[in-house]
């Protein structure tokens, strides 16, 4: 089966046998109360979802099965020579629940390098869309074109036993994962270089292939896509994209339409579309104010004119989060390693000392911290990759480890169709008048 399905299945075995017996002795248990104001209001701190892959603590940032973020740059394998964290070694972990080590990474670089094919129709699909189409439009009908090659699609239509659908899902997410970078790199010679396309290269990591299909062959811009497509990878299951890919996958869509789902809501200005929004609301700041370099002054009237006007700042602001994001930390430190006096990461900067204490007298706003899309676009528009409208797909890439990671586990543990139950507001006024029981059927 390969090392990886194969532990994988001892993993999985033993555990969904722990949590059969954990409900058996447990599934009665309460573990919290709702109330009215919060199935208004985004279900915000309503625990209902279970995702192994990562757990997100508000002020400590995101934890991958246990590891920090900085735990994961110093344990995990790494290129020779390189500092930032594979992440096939993330793949790996979110996986099977331990560090692999270098041997195991490698099974997973050559793995997907041997499923990386793309086939024919998948380009035809995006060359379908005019040049100026979104690029996550491109990324998610490049995902449905792909769809034709769904073995899971495939199996249950020959009538596969419900024991074996993760199996199906594995390879399916191991397909996928092994695809998407050649997609995403399609998508960008495409729209932005005349479709001047680059021929994979076999000996190349999986995100340092990316660099290089993209066309960027500078070895730190590698290690930028290293250590982004790690941090990217998972936060957790509520999030708008790891729970849009967990909700369609319990209807048994496959892994391609789970995916794909998810990353119609990863698409949204308020979830992933946000790195884009922040170098464009920085780049219109810069012609608005006619410097390209704002003094911390003038980038708080600018705060002030956007939040007046009715709108976000973008990259600020977080649902869980109460701190500033760890994934903010460790773009922050990859700059000051690598072009600490870049001018748009000083401005990046500037706007971290300057946004808090706006966002913060405001009152109302729980988290006044920068979130990770904050600081990524500076990043790339660093080793001139300036077109912000594609910074989505890159975030999409990397988010496709975990989200299809937790696919596996759903399908390993046997989890149910989700449908929650919702109500109407009628309804919600007979309860508080008390003609009708709360929680009555
Ligand atoms: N700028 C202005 N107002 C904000 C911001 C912000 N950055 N963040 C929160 N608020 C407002 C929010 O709109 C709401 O206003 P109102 O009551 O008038 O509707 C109020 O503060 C309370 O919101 P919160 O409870 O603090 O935040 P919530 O959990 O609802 O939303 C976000 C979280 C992330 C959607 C929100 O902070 C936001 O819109 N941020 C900007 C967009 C962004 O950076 N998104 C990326 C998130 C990370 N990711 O990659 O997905
Ligand atoms: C994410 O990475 O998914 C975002 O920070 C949003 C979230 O966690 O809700």
């Amino acid at each position: 089966m390969g090392i990886l399905k194969d532990r994988f299945k001892v993993k999985a075995e033993a555990h969904a046998t722990e949590v059969k017996e954990l409900l058996k002795q447990n599934g009665s248990k309460k573990i919290g109360e709702v109330q009215l104001s919060q199935i208004y209001q985004g279900m915000r701190g309503i625990t209902g979802l279970v995702s192994e892959t990562s757990l997100l603590d508000a002020k400590e940032g995101i934890r991958f099965r246990g590891y920090s973020i900085p735990d994961l740059q110093k344990s995990l394998p790494k290129v020779p020579g390189g500092n930032e964290p594979l992440p096939e070694g993330l793949f790996y972990l979110m996986l099977i629940g331990e560090l692999p080590d270098e041997e195991a990474v490698a099974y997973i670089t050559s793995s997907w390098q041997r499923r990386s094919h793309v086939p024919n129709h998948v380009f035809a699909a995006i060359d379908a869309l005019p040049v100026t189409a979104h690029p996550m439009t491109m990324f998610v009908s490049g995902i449905m074109a792909l769809q034709t090659e769904s073995n899971f699609a495939r199996r249950y239509a020959d009538g596969m036993n419900k024991k074996d659908y993760w199996d199906a899902v594995f390879d399916d997410s191991m397909d996928l994962i092994a695809r998407l970078p050649r997609v995403a790199a399609y998508i960008y010679r495409r729209k932005y270089h005349n479709n001047q396309h680059i021929q994979p290269n076999g000996l190349l990591d999986w995100a340092g292939n990316l660099a290089h299909m993209l066309g960027f062959e500078d070895e730190s811009f590698k290690e930028l896509m290293r250590l982004y497509m790690t941090i990217h990878a998972d936060h957790e299951g509520g999030n708008v994209s790891a729970h849009t890919t967990h909700l369609v996958g319990s209807a048994l869509s496959d892994p391609y339409l789970s995916l794909a789902a998810g990353m119609n809501g990863l698409a949204g200005p308020l979830h992933g579309l946000a790195n884009q929004e922040v170098v464009k609301w920085i780049t219109e700041m810069q012609q608005e104010l006619k410097t390209e370099v704002p003094t911390k002054g003038q980038i708080e009237t600018y705060v002030k004119n956007t939040l007046s006007s009715g709108k976000v700042v973008p990259g600020y602001g977080h649902a869980v989060l109460r701190k500033t994001d760890p994934r903010f930390t460790a773009q922050m430190d990859f700059a000051k390693r690598h072009f600490p006096e870049d001018p748009l990461v000083q401005i990046v900067w500037n706007i971290y000392d300057v946004v808090p204490p706006i966002l913060e007298s405001l009152g109302k706003v729980k988290n006044p911290w920068p979130n990770v899309d904050a600081h990524s676009g500076a990043l790339l528009v660093h080793y001139g990759m300036k077109e912000y409208e594609f910074y989505t797909v890159l975030f999409g890439v990397s988010r496709s480890l975990g989200v299809l990671a937790s696919l596996i586990w759903d399908r390993a543990l046997g989890f149910a169709l989700e449908r929650p139950k919702s109500v109407t507001t009628d309804l919600v006024k007979s309860w508080l008048s008390g003609k009708d029981e709360i929680w009555g059927d």
